[in-house]
């Protein structure tokens, strides 16, 4: 008999690349998403979609997550659902709390009842780190969020860790680092960049505008981070990991590479508010800075320590940031052409 495995938030981008990787694995996958929409979902190849088993169930709500976690006694919950953009929780709080919070305690306190043989993974992020201090940051760091989202996640971190203590349950944290790929989200920043860099390499006449472009991330790919995980649920004890690069970029290097690939050379005048990347070759100004897209208390740099990943599941970041970049710009390119 096959293993069976539950993602929660199957519909984002993880979501995809899990669901991929269970399903080769032989996995029986099951997959709870908010709405009857696909999402990204629509992305996977048929014969994989067709072998999950999909259904439309709040997080929120106790009563339905206990039914499913009692009838379908997994082997493993992937609780991926989240309300995952920080900009967003900033305006948001409310929401963030409700689907971070009350999803995580819903989706644990049902397996402590009804199913506590089944192991549960919890998605954590670097963002319950709040901003590097020296060095990188380890599982053993204390938080110190500065986002209800980061909050979310360092209560999901330590909720998950009192589950295991107190109750005896198989519950570890992934802390993932900022992980993108071709099916990243747009309300985040690095498809924001890779759309807009298309568009006007296809010739549209646009402005690339961003908030602040000094902030630094430690960019790794999806795909790689999912990978990581499956490790990390294969373990025979829980424990929790930081899957990450332990490489630094700033948003404004980001962008550079993104037109460089698209044949296009910035140069930056100005500072702050009025700073501005202009074509060399037109001069005309490519991207500006706008006030709207910076947020309070956005993070100036994370930087994760992947060592205790590394050393003992074997696992390594294997895609780097130009290669990604580059799988990026190709599905974007193909997505415009296929709507033009
Ligand atoms: O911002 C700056 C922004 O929204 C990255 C999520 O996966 O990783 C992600 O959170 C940086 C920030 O991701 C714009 O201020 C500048 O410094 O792509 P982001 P994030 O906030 O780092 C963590 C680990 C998670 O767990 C989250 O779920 O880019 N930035 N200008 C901008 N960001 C956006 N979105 N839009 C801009 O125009």
């Amino acid at each position: 008999m096959s293993n069976k495995a539950l993602i929660t938030g199957i519909g984002g981008q993880d979501g995809l690349f899990l669901s991929r990787i269970l399903i080769e694995k032989g996995y029986e996958v099951h997959g709870i998403t908010k709405s009857s929409d696909l999402g990204t979902l629509a992305h996977l190849e048929e014969d994989v979609r067709d072998k999950i088993e999909l259904r439309v169930v709040n997080i929120a709500e106790k009563a339905p997550i206990d039914t499913l976690i009692s009838e379908g006694q997994f082997d493993q919950v992937y609780h991926l659902a989240a309300q995952s953009s920080v900009a967003r929780s900033i305006n948001h709080p409310r929401e963030t709390i409700e689907s971070n919070v009350l999803g995580l305690t819903n989706i644990a306190t049902s397996i402590r009842d009804k199913s506590p043989q089944t192991k549960l993974l919890f998605t954590g992020s670097s963002e319950m780190f709040g901003d590097l201090v020296d060095g990188q940051q380890s599982e053993l760091t204390a938080p110190n969020p500065q986002s209800p989202y980061g909050l979310t996640k360092a209560f999901g971190f330590q909720l998950v860790n009192a589950y295991r203590k107190h109750y005896g349950l198989w519950a570890a944290t992934a802390i993932l680092f900022n992980h993108e790929s071709e099916y990243r989200g747009e309300q985040f920043v690095t498809k924001k960049i890779i759309q807009s860099v298309v568009r006007i390499a296809n010739g549209g006449d646009e402005t690339l505008s961003l908030g602040n472009i000094h902030a630094q991330r430690d960019w790794g790919y999806a795909g790689d981070y999912m990978e990581g995980i499956t490790q990390m649920m294969e373990r025979e004890s829980p424990d929790d990991y930081v899957f990450a690069t332990g490489q630094l970029h700033s948003v404004k290097e980001f962008v550079e590479i993104a037109f460089n690939k698209v044949g296009i050379k910035l140069e930056w005048t100005g500072e702050g508010l009025a700073e501005e990347g202009r074509d060399t070759e037109t001069q005309r100004t490519l991207v500006n800075i706008e006030k709207r897209f910076y947020r309070p208390g956005d993070i100036a740099g994370t930087c994760g320590d992947a060592s205790k990943a590394r050393e003992q599941l074997g696992w390594v970041p294997k895609t780097a940031l130009d290669e990604f970049i580059s799988k990026m710009i190709d599905h974007e390119r193909a997505n415009q052409s296929s709507k033009s």
